[in-house]
This record gives structure tokens, sequence and C-alpha cells, in this order.
């Protein structure tokens, strides 16, 4: 069993998405809050483990791993128990296309140093992150409809889509979305909260 030492921010949703795959996977880790408020991202010793001073980060056997996907597939390869990707090709490439939607798509645009660069306005801030978090909800709510979404984005177990997604969707309230126009990804929000591993792994428990 390597020893796991995470570097992460307990409101960040790129955190939460490693946070839930090692909760997912029963794996006992090693916790050490990043203030992402106080800048200590940019401290020099944790640049020298992530150069993009971004959380989280996985430090497997003094070794660190940067890029929350990157890190759920390494620890789904590692720990095949309780799989984040489905079975087949055709499903695998479903799943990392929502996944991706999300991790490219939308969680950049409404990141924090994006939000700053933008506008020193908490509103003109706010308006911002909506946008994109909506813009890129759209084209999420009709692809789920296109695939015709069970319990979960693909169907009754959780994958990487939702390990993504509900972390997104807990963004998107703090910044007044308004989820009414997007049905599906409302309800596999409210029941992928419910899951263990997910209530285990969200902001309010890890807060420091
Ligand atoms: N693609 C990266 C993105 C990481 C990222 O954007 N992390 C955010 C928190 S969710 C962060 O550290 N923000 C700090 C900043 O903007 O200075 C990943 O998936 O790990």
């Amino acid at each position: 069993m390597a020893n796991l030492v995470l570097k992460h921010y307990w409101r960040s949703s790129c955190s939460w998405r490693v946070r839930w795959a090692l909760a997912l996977k029963g794996l006992a880790y090693q916790s050490e809050h990043i203030d992402l408020l106080q800048g200590e991202q940019q401290r020099a010793s944790f640049r020298r483990q992530n150069p993009q001073a971004l959380v989280p980060v996985l430090v497997v056997d003094g070794v660190p791993y940067y890029e929350s996907l990157a890190i759920i597939e390494w620890l789904d390869e590692r720990y095949p128990h309780t799989p984040l990707l489905p079975s087949t090709p055709a499903e695998r490439i479903q799943a990392r296309q929502l996944a991706y939607m999300v991790s490219c798509g939308i969680q950049p645009l409404q990141n924090m140093n994006a939000q700053r660069y933008y506008s020193n306005d908490p509103q003109a801030r706010s308006r911002y992150a909506r946008h994109y978090i909506e813009r890129g909800f759209e084209a999420y709510e009709q692809r789920l409809q296109q695939l015709g979404a069970g319990t979960f984005c693909l169907g009754g177990q959780i994958t990487i889509a939702d390990i993504c997604l509900i972390p997104q969707v807990y963004n998107a309230q703090r910044f007044a979305c308004n989820l009414r126009q997007f049905p599906l990804i409302a309800s596999i929000y409210r029941r992928g909260r419910q899951t263990p591993a997910c209530r285990a792994s969200a902001p309010e428990a890890c807060k420091p």
C-alpha cells in the first residue's frame, strides 16, 4: 500500500474529485490543506510539486502527481476495485467525454485565477463564472438527454463523469446559477450527494 498525501483545498472542485475517488477506493491518506484564499498555492515549496500552482496534488511515496483526472485514472489503474470508468471502450469514451466537458470546458474558465484576471469586482466575477458554467451545462444537459441518463450520468454506477459533474454543480450553486434549466443535472446532483463516498469527501466534511 503506497503512502498517500493529498494537498488540497476544502472548497476546490478539483480537490473534491480526487477526495471522492480516494473515498470510493477506500484509500487512507494524509491530508494537507492548501489555503487558496491565502495564496498558499503560490509558495515555492508547493510550486516545486505543481508548477501550475493549482490543487490538488497527490504525493505517492514522495512523488507528486497533479491534474485531477490523471490522478483519478492512475488510482483506477493502481487500485482497480470499485472501477471509476466503465468496462467497455464505447462506454469509457462517453465517461471521459462527460468528464472533459467539465474539467476542460467549464472549470478552467470559472477558476479563481481566471475570475481574478477578468475583474476586481466580485459581482462581475460571479456573472462571468455563471456565464461559462451555464453555457457548459446547456451542452451537458443535452448530452445527458441523448444518453438517456439513469440514476447517475451513465446508469446506476458512479463514474468519473459524476465525480467531475457533482463538484461542478456545487460551484454552480455558489455562483447562483439557475439549476432549474438543467433538470437531469440537478437530479443526478441530488442523488450523487446522498452517496456515502460523496458525503465523506464533500467540502463541508473537509473544511479545516
Ligand atoms: N486541471 C486541473 C485544474 C486544477 C485547478 O484549477 N485547481 C483550482 C481549484 S479547483 C486551483 O487550484 N485554483 C487556484 C488558483 O486559481 O490560484 C486539475 O484538474 O487538477
